[in-house]
């Protein structure tokens, strides 16, 4: 199709850019890292969300070159903060796939030097779920070398906790629908704290997405939520918008 050419000639005519949006923990509120998400303007400001091209990248399998770049992107700059922040990066379930994920990994980590430690992948349930076996496989030779694998979108699908149980996360994402929800819906506030209690009890950090409001944050701190992300703590924004934090020594 027209958009999926266009795609093609957006990562050669360099309109591919990251954009990056931290993570804190509640009870400090201290920065503890970032996400990076990707973003396509397609020039004129026209700009393309990826909750519109990741899908359509995914089926066409462009999704293997764009995610190599947004990977190689994402480590490249991490490795140039003198604060030792990490960096989670969305790995897509086509990714894992229709490539070798495990060797990208690899080799980004080995040349732009960014330890292990300080990279975490974020996948969601449904790319576990949709080849579960392999995907499983994946994800044990990802985590030997050292870096975080998290679940993403925690609770907005449908087998949450059988995923959990088939593999070690390193840390579960609250979907931010629960967030958005637990003023409203008694039902959501009471798994956002299910969810807080079964990282607990799995020893996994929890963090909780979409915290738009000083209330929903309170609200997090009373549960005993580890970390938030969400527009009352930070916007995706170009790198340069923090400059000042990943490069302060404190
Ligand atoms: O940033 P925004 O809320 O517009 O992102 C919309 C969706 O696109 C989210 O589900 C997010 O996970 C996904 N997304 C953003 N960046 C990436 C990326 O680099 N790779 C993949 N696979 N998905 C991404
Ligand atoms: O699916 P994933 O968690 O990777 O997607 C993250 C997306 O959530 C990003 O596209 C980001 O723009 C969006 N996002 C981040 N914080 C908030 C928030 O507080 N409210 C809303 N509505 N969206 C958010
Ligand atoms: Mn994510
Ligand atoms: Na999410």
């Amino acid at each position: 199709s027209e958009f999926a050419l266009a795609l093609k000639s957006a990562l050669r005519n360099n309109e591919l850019r990251l954009q990056f949006q931290p993570q804190h923990s509640v009870a400090t509120i201290e920065m503890i890292g970032f996400e990076a998400l990707l973003r396509w303007n397609r020039g004129d400001d026209h700009r393309v969300s990826p909750a519109d091209f990741v899908p359509i990248a995914e089926e066409t399998g462009q999704i293997v070159e764009i995610g190599a770049w947004v990977l190689r992107e994402a480590c490249r700059e991490a490795a140039s903060w003198t604060r030792p922040l990490f960096v989670a990066v969305n790995v897509s379930a086509r990714q894992i796939a229709l490539s070798d994920v495990v060797g990208l990994v690899r080799e980004v980590l080995f040349e732009t030097g960014l330890p292990a430690s300080r990279l975490e992948l974020e996948i969601t349930e449904s790319a576990v779920i949709s080849d579960l076996n392999h995907t499983l496989h994946v994800l044990r030779q990802l985590k030997a070398t050292g870096v975080r694998i998290a679940m993403d979108d925690f609770g907005a699908g449908y087998s949450s906790l059988s995923v959990l149980r088939a593999f070690p996360f390193d840390k579960i994402k609250m979907d931010r629908s629960l967030m958005a929800e637990a003023d409203r819906v008694p039902q959501a506030a009471a798994i956002i704290r299910a969810v807080i209690g079964l990282g607990r009890s799995l020893g996994i950090p929890v963090l909780a997405e979409g915290v738009e409001t000083m209330a929903q944050l309170d609200f997090l701190r009373r549960e005993g939520c580890g970390e938030a992300q969400g527009y009352l703590l930070g916007r995706p924004a170009p790198i340069e918008a923090f400059a000042d934090v990943v490069r302060s020594n404190g």
